[in-house]
């Protein structure tokens, strides 16, 4: 059995991080290990008020704790980190536990629509850079791959434009990177892929919906994470990925004013088991 840990934080309520993570990654067949960096009451989108309980410290004592029993991950995917220091310590993580032939994924959630998220300034966009650096594939969404690259966001562009920000991201050191939500016109949305070994480009895209939900990012690193842990191609991932990220979308519409804090993925997992046969 195949085994991923996922370093992010727990929000309690509203569905993003690990508590997609799990559920979608354990459902893929794939063992699932959680470092929780933070603990939110919920996400940051959409609520005032949130706590946060900074796990940091933690941090460097779990990775020792597993170093003592010899435990490796085939994939080490990490989403949504909190503060500087929490990525430090990630870096840290990922030196302790690379191998030559696991995956380090890492989705450097911290930004949409051309701003950050709420308690990030705009020093961190650097800090998670360092991150992006050293890993095996990134997967940020437009606004995230601008702030990552000093890139002027723009709200229309041609695709021109998405591959400098793919060739910017890995040529600050990612092997491949994936950016997501790319339209380049009003019917159709997807995911932009570029492998600088092989120095290929891969669009896949399908009908767009005129909707925003929390954390269908995650829902797309999970399932693209656990395709690609699985063994299966590059290209064959990001589509199960975005095809899964958009079935989940469109049964979440018609309940989109009770439920826009997250998607109903949980209903969506019998497809999903469909798609990777
Ligand atoms: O979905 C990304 C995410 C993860 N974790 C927290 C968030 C968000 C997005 O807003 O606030 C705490």
């Amino acid at each position: 059995m195949k085994r991923i840990v996922t370093i992010q934080d727990i929000s309690c309520f509203g569905k993003c991080s690990i508590t997609v993570a799990l559920p979608l990654v354990s459902a893929m067949g794939i063992e699932c290990s959680i470092l929780p960096t933070s603990i939110l009451s919920t996400h940051t989108g959409g609520f005032e008020g949130f706590t946060f309980r900074d796990l940091s410290d933690d941090i460097p004592k779990i990775a020792q704790h597993w170093k003592k029993y010899n435990i490796e991950f085939d994939t080490i995917y990490t989403g949504y980190l909190g503060t500087p220091l929490q990525i430090d310590y990630v870096i840290d993580f990922i030196k302790k536990f690379r191998r030559d032939n696991n995956l380090v994924f890492v989705d450097p959630a911290m930004a949409d629509k051309g701003k950050m998220y709420a308690g990030f300034d705009r020093s961190f966009p650097s800090h998670m850079a360092k991150l992006c650096s050293i890993a095996d594939i990134v997967v940020p969404n437009i606004t995230e791959a601008c702030f990552l690259t000093n890139t002027q966001y723009k709200e229309e562009y041609d695709e021109k434009y998405i591959k400098e920000l793919l060739k910017k991201l890995t040529d600050a050191g990612a092997k491949r990177a994936v950016i997501t939500s790319v339209s380049f016109k009003k019917s159709t949305q997807g995911a932009y892929f570029y492998d600088k070994l092989t120095d290929e480009y891969y669009y896949y895209c399908t009908g767009n919906i005129n909707a925003a939900f929390h954390g269908t990012g995650d829902t797309f690193a999970s399932v693209f994470a656990g395709a690609l842990t699985k063994g299966i191609d590059y290209k064959r991932a990001l589509k199960i990925a975005v095809d899964f990220t958009v079935l989940c979308i469109n049964s979440t519409l018609p309940e989109r004013d009770i439920h826009p804090y997250g998607v109903k993925f949980e209903e969506c997992i019998p497809s999903l088991l469909d798609m990777l046969k």
